[in-house]
């Protein structure tokens, strides 16, 4: 292990080191400031992290760092990396799960053109970790101003971060410890997604757009008499009036809430897209209060700064300031009230048409404050944009997450969103923006959610189907057999391009999504179980190969193929024209998913995936907790779970709760051991304090089933 050589002759800053030990992993803070000044708020912290810092002077770190300000607005980390470590995480990353060979900017994006070439997306999330078995180890640099890594490119067998900020930052080392460890500690420190209510576990039926009452009406109407399993409607930005947040077109959505209540009554949510831009129109209550509470962004010179957006000329809340989230939440009330379940925020990095680029790809200094688009305000006073940029939007999630919970407090709130930063678990779900319908979006999903998850964010997904250009029905058929797998699972697809709503493309490939959806919901709960995994060890629920298989060097390798927690292997088809694949299977046994002979690992195996088949296969030894066929999540309480046995042996973790309130933080919940061994199966519980609705419990073996107790 090398010791720390920090370069003070070239360092004119005060370095304050402290230590701690969180999930039994080594951690190094280091707070790095100009002229002695305070390293600012952040806002990646969980407020109800448990961690204690000592300082320390000489730690031991696992790995040999060194850093340096090089100029007003700029810092450089540095660090060598060995030849055989896999580089992950850095939150939202187009390309393959292994980040080495290229540079990664974190500079909150919209950019639709999601391609090798992109570097930077929608999220930042500035934490690396460099994967080499139990010595792995993780640098968090948190700071919201632009950061680019590079990763062994410039300089072979280093990761070089330059930070772009005249503020001060902290940056942790963690490990070296195992990957698990560190993705636990790491999110000890940034917190771990709250329990998702159950509904929004199920499949979410989107477009832009669904335009009036009609086409909702029958979309939902659709979804139901062709019995594809269906929980949640969503209303993209045609259900405002002129695209202006917290309006309504009276013209396009007359009753509103009376369409929100009948289609409650059928099992349907309701989400609302809302955007942040604020149309710059004295006609407008969200601009004039906003304007006369002084709580959007100006410029230096103290005038409202203004961008195109789609309202038209807008101006943007400093969702920084506290007021303003109290504010933004206020307005909420008006989507709220009408019976509105969840809130999804778009547009939030935010996007603006008149600004594609905030910052020029070379650019090596930040350009002074004044000269910025707008200035916010943070805790030690105005800031220039770019400094903070990297959190509009997951102060904008923090403020609608805090609305929902404030204004529905017996229910747990349901944010997506497509921007955040680290520490965006905690205020919700987010899925990965604009996509397209092309098989190579559909490959890629598997490793950005998995450097997703790996970077602290469980709650994940990408638009079914692909969001740009046209579906066909057989990347349709092949998307629904990964999308059952994402944590967040939406079909959503874009104005003018081919509608893709599971029947579109006839009746064979409506039934196979069929099949694929009443999977979905069988497997509720045990992705409830796996939230539940998460809040005690930060698991993702997605889950790279390298997380259970440490030291099989193949399973390292490999992103075209993930575990659904540490029970599912789903290895899909993933190019047009293909009827089998090469699956790697881990050392051990493993049972296909829809039955049929088990087959045995290490190694390759072709196998053959028809549509209509679920593309996965159970680790013999497991118990999966699945529940009865069901149209949404509305009819799980009470329909049957059965305990489905993989081999002679076998053990399995089942978690229960109502699924809709916070209870479960006051030990409202059941946790069951569950065992299967010489022919008997056993539920014990660890824990007992909720009364589930009167159900069915089976286990079964083989295709044979038998009532189970639990006690
Ligand atoms: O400028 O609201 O990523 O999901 O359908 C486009 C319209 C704005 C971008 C989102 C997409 C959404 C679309 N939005």
């Amino acid at each position: 292990m090398a010791r720390l050589r920090p370069k003070p002759d070239r360092f004119p800053s005060t370095e304050d080191l402290h230590h701690s030990r969180i999930e039994g992993v080594n951690v190094i803070r280091v707070s790095l400031s100009p002229d002695g000044k305070r390293v600012p708020e952040s806002h990646a912290l969980d407020p109800e992290a448990r961690a204690t810092w000592a300082p320390c002077s000489r730690p031991v770190l696992p790995l040999s760092l060194t850093w340096q300000r090089t100029g007003p607005s700029r810092w450089e980390l540095s660090f060598p990396i060995p030849p055989s470590a896999r580089c992950l995480g850095l939150g939202e990353r187009y390309g393959g799960i292994n980040l080495r060979g290229r540079v990664h900017t974190l500079l909150t994006t919209d950019n639709s053109r999601h391609s090798e070439s992109v570097d930077s997306l929608y999220k930042s999330i500035p934490i690396l970790l460099v994967e080499q078995g139990r010595r792995s180890f993780g640098l968090f640099v948190d700071s919201p101003a632009p950061q680019r890594w590079d990763v062994d490119r410039a300089r072979l067998g280093r990761v070089t971060v330059e930070l772009l900020s005249r503020r001060g930052f902290a940056l942790y080392l963690v490990g070296a410890a195992a990957l698990p460890n560190l993705v636990k500690a790491f999110t000890h420190l940034t917190g771990r997604s709250a329990l998702p209510p159950r509904w929004s576990l199920g499949h979410h039926q989107s477009r832009w757009s669904y335009p009036s009452e009609k086409t909702v009406r029958s979309i939902a109407a659709e979804l139901r008499r062709r019995r594809l399993p269906c929980d949640t409607i969503v209303l993209d930005i045609d259900y405002m009036d002129r695209f202006r947040v917290f309006t309504i077109s009276k013209r396009r959505f007359p009753h509103f809430g009376r369409m929100v209540k009948n289609l409650r009554a059928d099992g349907f949510r309701v989400v609302t897209i809302v955007d942040p831009g604020v149309a710059k129109s004295e006609q407008d209550p969200t601009f004039r209060q906003g304007k006369r509470r002084d709580l959007l962004c100006r410029t230096s010179a103290g005038k409202l700064f203004v961008d195109e957006v789609w309202p038209g000329p807008s101006c943007f809340p400093d969702f920084l300031r506290p007021e303003a989230r109290a504010f933004w939440g206020e307005r909420l009330k008006i989507l709220l009230s009408r019976g509105v379940a969840g809130i999804w925020n778009d547009m939030n990095e935010p996007s603006l048409f008149r600004h594609r680029k905030v910052l020029a790809s070379d650019a090596h200094a930040l350009p002074p404050d004044d000269e910025q688009l707008f200035v916010q305000q943070t805790d030690e006073g105005p800031v220039g944009h770019l400094e903070v940029r990297n959190l509009y939007g997951h102060a904008m999630n923090r403020a609608t997450w805090e609305a929902l919970q404030e204004q529905r407090p017996d229910q747990r709130p349901f944010v997506l969103s497509r921007s955040g930063y680290a520490g965006m678990q905690r205020f919700g779900a987010v899925w990965l923006g604009d996509n397209r319908s092309w098989f190579e979006h559909l490959r890629m999903s598997i490793p950005m959610l998995l450097n997703l998850g790996l970077s602290g964010m469980p709650f994940a997904g990408v638009d079914v189907g692909g969001f740009g250009e046209d579906a066909d029905a057989e990347l349709l058929a092949r998307w629904y057999q990964v999308g059952i797998f994402y944590p967040f699972f939406r079909n959503h697809c874009v104005k003018n391009a081919t509608a893709q709503e599971p029947w579109v493309f006839g009746s064979d490939t409506e039934a196979c999504i069929r099949r694929q959806l009443e999977k979905r919901y069988q497997l509720i709960p045990y992705l409830e179980t796996l939230f539940a995994e998460h809040r005690e060890s930060g698991a993702p629920i997605m889950r790279p190969l390298v997380w259970h298989y440490p030291d099989d060097s193949t399973a390292a390798q490999i992103d075209d193929q993930f575990l659904f927690g540490r029970d599912i292997l789903v290895a899909p088809i993933l190019a047009r024209g293909q009827e089998w694949r090469p699956v790697y299977l881990p050392a051990g046994l493993w049972h296909p998913f829809d039955g049929g002979r088990a087959l045995r690992g290490p190694g390759y195996q072709a196998i053959a995936w028809p549509l209509d088949r679920v593309p996965a296969l159970v680790r013999d030894g497991a118990i999966l907790p699945l529940a009865g066929p069901v149209q949404h999540t509305g009819e799980l309480a009470s329909a049957d779970i059965v305990f489905r046995v993989f081999g002679a042996r076998a053990r399995g973790h089942y978690w229960q709760d109502d699924g809709a309130t916070f209870a479960y933080q006051r030990g409202v919940f059941n946790d069951w051991q569950l065992t299967f061994a010489r022919g008997r199966f056993t539920a014990k519980a660890s824990h007992l304090g909720y009364r589930p609705l009167r159900r069915r419990y089976f286990y079964e073996t083989e295709g044979a089933r038998r009532r189970a107790r639990l006690k």
